[in-house]
């Protein structure tokens, strides 16, 4: 069957400075919370990094990404989503002049990948504030905290205009509300917090994101500038209204962030919401003024989706930084994350249909306890069918939104090499078309290996979705 993606379609991967680079210390890179996170979001943070962090090491990407960017144009990408750690450029993120170490690493990885002919796409923000930030402001309680992020915003648009053209400003910035030390730096315990001072947070990031926006527009004007949003994708557990309207409700939470985004102001249900549970955040008329400045495009993630119910006795299950009911229609990963390929699509549709904005997938993909294996080359591999069959499913979705007419601008399938997992903190979670071997223990030698969607994932890019099995 011909295939409906575009011609110029951006096919790549994607990853984060936190998950892959390792290096944490080195080259004047200051701390970010993720170096006192060593379990991610399954346990407390520690005082100061600990030897157990995975992500002090990473996978090295630090110091080996000149060979991991040649297999990823082996593959054939197009684009390669990765983040810059905040803490690199300005160590404190309240410093007044950036590192220049920091700033170097990033121009030479940007130059491997364009050398390739493959585009960066930079999420400025992905879960790695500067520590120090937490520590001396709690992080984005602090409307300073704007005015640290547009610097440091300003000092990359600047120093990069020549070379990145697709920027993004906050990774999944619905999920401060979920994670207010890995996402906001917010040091105060999330049951201390009052919804007024969480709420406050988000709105200052909103701003910011707004603010970091005009500042790409008017810094970069051929670049494009997206919001990044955690795509939780809810369906009614039963067609009990009970359920569509729980459901209905429950979509809010995730689309009222595209909405500010797209329409530059926030939705009218929010600041009903507000009132009615007497949550006051710090809004000013300058701050509407900014909100203003709305994206290019939408990016978002999209792994799995959940069910919603009115009634409490159900299967429960988890998904990306999201709880919800099993669907009895759908299978799990091992770590609970429901398979539902047709959610992408419901998603891809929704966005389009709600905000009318090219959209752009920046994250999808199966975490699985890949096995490395003997390969018939005597070397080794994975031979992870079961990714490719995720991937496929997925993408012969994606191209279903495609041919309803809705603009796609690309697909960076998360974790395009194995890295260290956000949630969970461990390397067994594996995402790539890379095996990289280290484990949880921290033993491995880091060498990398092609697993069996590799050379799948380059035909697919190659023919330009053609090879897809539909
Ligand atoms: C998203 C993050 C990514 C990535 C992904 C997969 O929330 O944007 O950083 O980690 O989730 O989740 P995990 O790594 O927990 O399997």
């Amino acid at each position: 069957m011909q295939s409906k993606f575009p011609k110029n379609f951006l096919w790549g991967g994607a990853v984060a400075a936190n998950q892959c680079e390792g290096a944490f210390d080195e080259d004047g890179k200051g701390l970010s919370v993720q170096d006192v996170l060593p379990r991610g979001l399954r346990g407390a943070r520690t005082e100061a990094p600990t030897p157990d962090n995975l992500k002090l090491v990473g996978i090295d990407f630090y110091h080996r990404y000149k060979e991991d960017i040649r297999l990823f144009a082996e593959m054939g990408f197009k684009v390669f989503r990765t983040s810059i750690a905040w803490s690199r450029i300005f160590p404190n993120g309240d410093d007044e002049a950036p590192n220049e170490a920091g700033l170097a690493f990033y121009d030479s990885l940007f130059d491997e990948c364009l050398k390739y002919g493959i585009q960066p796409l930079v999420t400025l923000s992905h879960y790695e504030p500067p520590l120090a930030l937490a520590q001396k402001y709690d992080g984005w309680l602090d409307r300073r905290t704007i005015s640290f992020f547009e610097r440091f915003a300003r000092t990359v648009f600047t120093r990069y205009k020549d070379k990145v053209k697709y920027w993004l400003t906050f990774n999944e910035i619905n999920a401060i509300l979920k994670a207010p030390f890995m996402c906001g730096a917010i040091q105060t315990d999330r049951e201390r917090l009052t919804e007024s001072q969480l709420y406050t947070a988000m709105h200052y990031q909103l701003v910011a994101s707004a603010a970091v926006t005009k500042l790409c527009h008017e810094l970069i004007p051929d670049a494009m500038v997206g919001c990044m949003i955690l795509g939780v994708t809810v369906y009614p557990l039963t067609p009990s209204p009970d359920d569509v309207i729980k459901t209905m409700l429950r979509d809010r939470e995730t689309y009222q962030f595209a909405h500010i985004h797209a329409r530059g102001e926030y939705p009218s249900y929010l600041l009903r919401y507000f009132e009615k549970n007497d949550i006051h955040i710090d809004i000013t008329d300058e701050d509407r003024a900014i909100l203003k400045n709305t994206v290019d495009f939408i990016s978002f993630s999209y792994y799995s989706s959940i069910c919603e119910s009115a009634s409490e006795n159900a299967a429960m299950t988890g998904g990306n930084l999201s709880k919800g009911f099993i669907n009895p229609y759908l299978k799990s990963t091992e770590w609970g994350w429901q398979i539902d390929p047709q959610g992408l699509r419901y998603t891809l549709t929704k966005l389009y249909d709600l905000y009318g904005l090219p959209l752009f997938i920046v994250e999808n993909g199966l975490g699985a306890d890949d096995v490395l294996t003997d390969a018939e080359d005597g070397g080794k591999t994975v031979d992870d069918d079961y990714r490719i069959d995720y991937l496929n499913a997925h993408l012969v979705e994606v191209e279903k939104a495609i041919d309803d007419g809705i603009p796609v601008l690309g697909y960076t399938s998360w974790g395009c090499i194995d890295i260290v997992s956000a949630s969970t903190a461990e390397m067994r979670k594996r995402y790539g078309y890379i095996y990289v071997d280290r484990n949880d223990d921290g033993s491995g030698s880091l060498r990398r290996y092609k697993k069996k969607s590799f050379s799948w994932y380059r035909e697919v890019i190659r023919t330009n979705g053609e090879s897809l099995e539909r």
